[in-house]
């Protein structure tokens, strides 16, 4: 086991987990100064009366929590340390259980708020869509210019607004073997819209849903893959995944380069992994032969061991019992385009 310290700073005055409670997760690794100044935008934006922010540090060595003890923070404040890092999905897998709260709110640990309604409005759009997996708001990408100060507030004019990201899609067609999944950058519609699955920088959920479609997928990691596993899943089991486009939320694009070398085999173990619970066979030699065309043997025999050492076999099982659609029905719903390879094969 590894060692966890838990502390619950103000989890007497915390307001009872009742009908209504909103559970805001910041799951944080290294986040910094960004996530003080998250808390802070969360903290005055939201006029929801019963929600905290729960941080679930992991493997952490970089972020000063001192902030969180001060009077203004500690009464909404709750924090879980795990010592090693957990990704994403884990992170937030770990920071909920049944009962806890009504709805579920995951952002990563480095957003900001321009309207107060953001709440208000994710939590009105679950109300009216019970069956959503779960709703992904505008989610504008920012670069920040220069350092975060300690202490601090964000200064507006650093930030410069780069794009907009409201879904995302399987491209099964290429260039690069990472743009395998490709982001939507413009709204279909001015109202909640159905698409294929979340990029995970910001969901809205309700949180019996969540528990009830299995959570994130324990072993799927990287970065927005374990948001992609759980909407092809819920999609498969006839929960769509929506996008409200009227609820803004501004998410950080790190500059200061990629933290994690194995990231790109997590993607590669996680695509082959879903690939294997969900779709048919065909498509699992697809995905395969996706990736040996750009040349990339050894990573996907590295991946493909990976997978057959997981749990991949129980969970399809399970899932052929409950699906309501397949996934001819989930590549044709989303217009997702295969590539026929003509003399390239498996077999
Ligand atoms: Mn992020």
């Amino acid at each position: 086991m590894h060692e966890e310290v838990v502390s619950l700073p103000g989890s007497d005055i915390i307001p009872s987990m009742g009908k209504g409670h909103v559970k805001i997760v910041l799951p944080c690794t290294n986040e910094g100064e960004w996530l003080r100044v998250t808390v802070d935008d969360i903290l005055e934006s939201v006029d929801v009366s019963s929600f905290e922010i729960f941080i679930l540090l992991n493997g952490d060595r970089l972020t000063d929590l001192a902030f969180a003890r001060e009077p203004r923070y500690r009464d909404r404040i709750r924090i879980l340390e795990v010592k090693e890092p957990l990704g994403v999905g884990n992170s937030i897998n770990r920071a909920v259980w049944p009962g806890d709260a009504e709805y579920y709110v995951f952002l990563d640990a480095h957003s900001l708020f321009v309207k107060r309604d953001w709440l208000q409005k994710s939590i009105a759009c679950l109300e009216e869509h019970p069956e959503a997996s779960m709703v992904q708001p505008e989610v504008v990408q920012f670069v920040y210019r220069g350092e975060l100060d300690k202490g601090m507030p964000v200064e507006r004019s650093r930030i410069q607004e780069m794009s907009l990201a409201y879904s995302c899609r399987w491209a099964w067609p290429y260039d690069h073997p990472w743009d395998i999944a490709e982001v939507q950058t413009r709204p279909l519609a001015d109202r909640p819209y159905e698409a294929m699955a979340g990029g995970g920088m910001a969901v809205f959920v309700l949180a019996e849903t969540f528990h009830r479609l299995g959570k994130y997928d324990s072993e799927v990691g990287g970065w927005y893959p374990e948001c992609m596993d759980y909407c092809v899943r819920s999609w498969m089991l006839g929960h769509p995944m929506l996008v409200d486009p009227t609820v803004r939320v501004l998410h950080r694009i790190k500059q200061e380069g990629r933290r994690y070398p194995t990231r790109h085999l997590d993607v590669l173990h996680s695509i082959f992994r879903t690939a294997f619970k969900y779709l048919s066979p065909r498509r699992r030699d697809l995905a395969e032969i996706l990736f040996r065309r750009h040349g990339l043997h050894r990573q996907v025999e590295e991946a493909l061991q990976r997978v057959k050492r997981g749990t991949w076999l129980e969970e399809r099982a399970r899932h052929l019992r409950e699906r309501v659609h397949d996934d001819d029905w989930l590549f044709s719903r989303f217009s997702i385009y295969e590539e026929r390879f003509g003399v390239v094969s498996l077999s």
